[in-house]
């Protein structure tokens, strides 16, 4: 792989943004090669600026379920871009988004749009609390619900990646109401509750984690969350942002039909631009101003170009519901591909998959909590990055990252991954 206009970009980068990048983990900090200079995404692959190409399993870490350059998608943004970019008024394409959400999405009577996942998760843990009347919130060793001060205890993603435990600047008395409990250990949640169910206001969960790399949640764990929720009165928030409308049409709690109180969404619902939405029932969501006194606001919230494109991401999911089972099918290919070839490699590995998210996690037989997945071997992680990266293969840049395929993804593509993590495993040392 030729990369010196990515090592010219990165040098350049790094003298006007900090590590290079406008997020860490694009900063590839956790693995030996350099962040390729991306020009254009079409479909599936992706070319940098090197004249390399690389199919690609970071999709900017979720939006393209699509692929790049959605037909529908770009047409309706063009369209948008020639009637104007933002009004600071609410527009059709706003409450059509909305509308489509809340048809999806049988818990959802009523939506919010802010600009990303961590406006959501912010601004439902506030209406949580002024709600129940209730501090407290429990989150998940691993969990990562954006960079909002109360959120950023033991988080995944890359506070994960980076291995810091948290973030300077973050006052204990911000995190002081945050209790983290090992994700996937209902018991642990139940007995926490016993203790102090009736000062918690809430359980923020990702029903399906995926910021530690993707780790299914437990049978019983997510209805346990909900029974021990409803009994002690707190509320059940389900991180979207990364499963809606990406599992399944309806997202995580449609697929493992359990019921929260509020939803997260992101992502996917912004198709490539930044959205951010967190919805519930109305009763919940009358409580945001001006409707009711929890405050909550946004210069671009409801952009409308970012409207046009979710809202056409959406429509091509709903009317093509097959392509789930395509994003299933794909991603099963890539799980048993791995396995097959760990196997045969005689290496332990283990792979977290729901759908078309995938991660596979060398060096250990079990994923279920952060704890697992911390054990697993992230030097042969990295050796097998840079291998991809030079077989043309772009996958996310840390072990505690969930990697994801879209519909545009062949079968070409999986197995040419596949083959290539097989050479690899052949010469990294687990
Ligand atoms: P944003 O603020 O980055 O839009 O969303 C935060 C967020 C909230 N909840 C979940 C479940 C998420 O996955 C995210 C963001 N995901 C990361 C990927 N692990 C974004 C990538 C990045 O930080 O650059």
């Amino acid at each position: 792989m030729r990369d010196s206009n990515a090592r010219a970009l990165r040098e350049r980068a790094e003298r006007v943004l900090p590590g290079g990048v406008d997020s860490p983990v694009r900063a590839y900090r956790a693995v030996p090669g350099v962040a390729p200079h991306i020009v254009r995404g079409d479909g599936a692959h992706v070319h940098d600026a090197d004249g390399n190409e690389f199919v690609d399993y970071v999709l900017a870490y979720g939006p393209h379920i699509l692929g790049h350059q959605p037909p529908r998608v770009v047409a309706a943004v063009r369209a948008q871009l020639d009637c104007g970019l933002a009004f600071g008024h609410t527009v059709e394409l706003e409450v059509e988004l909305a509308e489509r959400i809340v048809d999806a999405v049988e818990s959802v009577e009523m939506v919010r749009f802010v600009t990303s996942g961590t406006e959501a998760a912010m601004s439902a843990v506030r209406l949580a609390r002024a709600a129940t009347g209730r501090d407290r919130i429990v989150k998940f060793a691993g969990g990562y619900h954006g960079h909002a001060d109360a959120l950023l205890a033991e988080a995944g993603s890359g506070i994960a990646t980076l291995g810091i435990p948290g973030s300077p600047g973050v006052p204990a008395a911000a995190v002081a109401s945050t209790i983290v409990l090992p994700y996937n250990d209902r018991e642990a949640v139940a007995a926490l509750f016993e203790r102090e169910g009736e000062q918690i206001a809430a359980v923020i969960v990702e029903p399906v984690a995926g910021n530690m790399g993707c780790v299914p949640p437990a049978p019983g764990f997510l209805h346990g969350l909900r029974d021990i929720t409803s009994k002690w009165g707190a509320l059940l928030v389900f991180d979207e942002v990364m499963t809606g409308f990406r599992v399944a049409y309806g997202g995580a709690q449609a697929l493992y039909g359990v019921r929260p109180d509020l939803s997260l969404f992101g992502k996917v619902i912004g198709a490539g631009l930044p959205v951010g939405a967190y919805g519930g029932s109305r009763a919940l969501m009358e409580q945001i101003a001006p409707s009711g006194p929890v405050y909550q606001a946004g210069t671009l919230a409801g952009s409308p170009p970012a409207m046009a494109a979710g809202g056409a991401a959406l429509d091509v999911l709903r009317e093509q519901p097959a392509l789930y089972q395509r994003l299933d099918l794909l991603g099963k290919r890539l799980q048993d591909g791995f396995e097959a070839a760990a196997g045969a490699a005689g290496m332990q590995c283990t792979v977290g998959r729901v759908g078309s998210m995938v991660t596979p996690f060398l060096g250990i037989e079990a994923a279920r909590s952060f704890d697992d997945v911390k054990q697993a071997d992230r030097e042969s992680f990295g050796r097998l990055h840079a291998a991809w990266l030079d077989a043309g293969v772009l996958w996310p840049p840390s072990q505690f990252e969930t990697a994801f395929l879209s519909t545009t993804h062949t079968d070409e593509d999986v197995d040419r991954t596949v083959e290539s993590f097989a050479r690899t495993l052949t010469r990294v040392s687990v």
